[in-house]
């Protein structure tokens, strides 16, 4: 007769045994794409373009739909705030290449464990931020309309525009930043010449955390536009595009 230990030791492999193999089964996570860095590109240029995400260091091949992409670099990423589910810890860095006549765009990274899911890309001419705008008195003149990558690069970085506008003119600013994959909540703040806020914004929607105002201007004159962190964050996956007109 089995010792009673022996037995209970072989119903356990037998009743495990299957979960085992499962487990042995289970495929390995797909890549994913969390955000590119610019968030999209202009068309009929090249725009150097870095993809990160998940599982993307094996990338095979990047497909554009209304372009086209060369791979210069894969590999392992730094994670600036520790959370690689939402900043990804691998990229891609591509040439990309929107056709001429482009006006909706995206891809999907291709690798040995799957593709990724299609990634929109916005296309349109944007400009770069000049550091430092951090204050009125240091606020980066712009004039409307205007699309303005930048970052939110430190805690408690400020990013002022200035603007020039004249009474009755409708001025809308809008920030692109959570919905395509950028850590930061940014808050919109426009103020006239003398430092009065007329118009703030956090959250426009439920949906993400981007930052939208719309206003009428009551005179002519000056006026400012600063872009902030709701929690005082930042970094350099803080990116955002902010569209004026
Ligand atoms: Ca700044
Ligand atoms: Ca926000």
């Amino acid at each position: 007769m089995m010792p009673r230990a022996l037995l209970y030791f072989c119903c356990t492999l037998v009743l495990f045994a299957p979960t085992l193999a499962q487990e042995k089964k289970k495929p390995s996570p797909g890549p994913r794409v969390v955000l590119t860095i610019p968030f999209g590109a202009a068309p009929g240029k090249s725009t150097k373009l870095t993809i990160r995400g998940k599982n993307l260091d094996s990338a095979s091949e990047v497909k554009v739909t209304g372009g086209s992409a060369r791979i210069l670099s894969k590999g392992k990423a730094g994670v600036p705030d520790k959370n690689p589910d939402q900043v990804g810890d691998t990229q891609i860095v591509i040439e990309l290449k929107l056709d001429a006549k482009t006006v909706a765009a995206s891809l999907v990274v291709v690798t040995p464990t799957g593709a990724t899911k299609p990634h929109v890309l916005r296309v349109e001419t944007a400009t770069a931020e000049q550091e430092p705008n951090d204050g009125f008195n240091a606020a980066q003149m712009i004039a409307l309309p205007i699309v303005v990558d930048g970052t939110i690069s430190r805690a408690r970085d400020v990013d002022v525009f200035h603007l020039q506008g004249k009474k009755g003119q409708r001025v809308f600013a809008e920030v692109h930043a959570s919905r395509h994959g950028s850590p930061l909540d940014a808050v919109l703040a426009l103020y006239d010449g003398k430092g009065q806020l007329l118009a703030s914004n956090d959250d426009f929607t439920k949906e993400h955390r981007d930052a939208r105002i719309e206003v009428v201007l009551p005179a002519d004159g000056d006026y400012y536009l600063s872009l902030i962190d709701a929690h005082d964050t930042g970094g350099p996956l803080h990116v955002y595009r902010l569209a004026i007109k």
